[in-house]
Parts: structure tokens; C-alpha cells; sequence
């Protein structure tokens, strides 16, 4: 393992339950670093690239009304192993399979309103870092 970097984000629900400083503590207590963060407003622009994998899909209309129904979280995270780590933390997408004691399996109210989003690979992580905190990042 190495240390890494990825892209996390507090998703709309997360923020507007007052959920933040829980998860972040998650984070932090797992000995990871958060090295920047930014609240933002996501439009349905960014998301059609954020989500291409998804454009097609018949939940796309409801996960773009659902991430631009407020501000979201954008951090990036560092640490060993922190891609993969952070996944574990977070718990699996689907409501049904995220396990008790991950971020999501505790918070999660649904497949789409689930909490947190992380980058799932090293391409994606710096692809989703520069997206969201520019060329510089
Ligand atoms: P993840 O967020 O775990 O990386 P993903 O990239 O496959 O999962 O999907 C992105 C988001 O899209 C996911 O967090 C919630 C939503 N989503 C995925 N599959 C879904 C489904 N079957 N029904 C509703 N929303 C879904
Ligand atoms: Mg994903």
C-alpha cells in the first residue's frame, strides 16, 4: 500500500441532516487526512460527467434532483491506502447490502440519498479531484 489521494464528497442529505461532523470524524479518526474542502453547488452539467457511467440509466433524473437539492461537501483525502479504505468506510452503493457500522449502512435512507460519495480507483481520483478543485489540484 500507499499513500494516496481520492475524492470525497458530503452529498446533499448529509449536510442538510447535520450529518458532517460525524463522517468527517469517521474520517478523521480512521488516520486519514482531509488536505482540502469546499462547500459547492453541483449543477446537472458536472454531474452528466461525474455520472457518465449512469447517464442512461432510469434513476438518472432522480440522482440529479437529488444532488443538486442543496450544497454538497467536495474534500479531498489523503492517506494509505485511502481509495480503497475509504470504500470500507463508506459501505456498498446498494441501501440493502450497506453493512451496519459503515457510513452508509448507518445513514443511508435509500440507494440514491446514501451519504457520501468516493472515488472507487487511482484514475478516477485524480480525474474527480480535478474536476472538482481544477487543474491545480
Ligand atoms: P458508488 O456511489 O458506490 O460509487 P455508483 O458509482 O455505481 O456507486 O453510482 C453512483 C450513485 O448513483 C450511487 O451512489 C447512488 C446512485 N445509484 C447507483 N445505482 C443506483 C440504483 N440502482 N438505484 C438508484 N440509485 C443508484
Ligand atoms: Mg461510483
Amino acid at each position: 500500500m500507499s499513500t494516496e489521494r481520492t475524492y470525497i464528497m458530503l452529498k446533499p442529505d448529509c449536510v442538510r441532516r447535520g450529518l458532517m461532523g460525524e463522517v468527517i470524524s469517521r474520517i478523521e479518526r480512521k488516520g486519514f487526512q482531509i488536505t482540502a474542502a469546499k462547500m459547492m453547488r453541483l449543477d446537472e452539467d458536472i454531474l452528466r460527467i461525474h455520472y457518465a457511467h449512469l447517464v442512461d440509466k432510469p434513476f438518472f433524473p432522480e440522482l440529479v434532483a437529488y444532488m443538486t437539492s442543496g450544497p454538497v461537501l467536495a474534500m479531498i483525502v489523503e492517506g494509505e491506502g485511502v481509495i480503497d479504505g475509504m470504500r470500507r468506510l463508506m459501505g456498498k452503493t446498494k441501501y440493502e447490502e450497506a453493512q451496519a457500522g459503515t457510513i452508509r449502512g448507518d445513514f443511508a435512507t435509500s440507494t440514491t440519498e446514501n451519504i457520501i460519495h468516493g472515488s472507487d480507483g487511482p484514475e478516477t481520483a485524480e480525474a474527480e479531484i480535478r474536476r472538482f478543485f481544477g487543474p491545480e489540484a
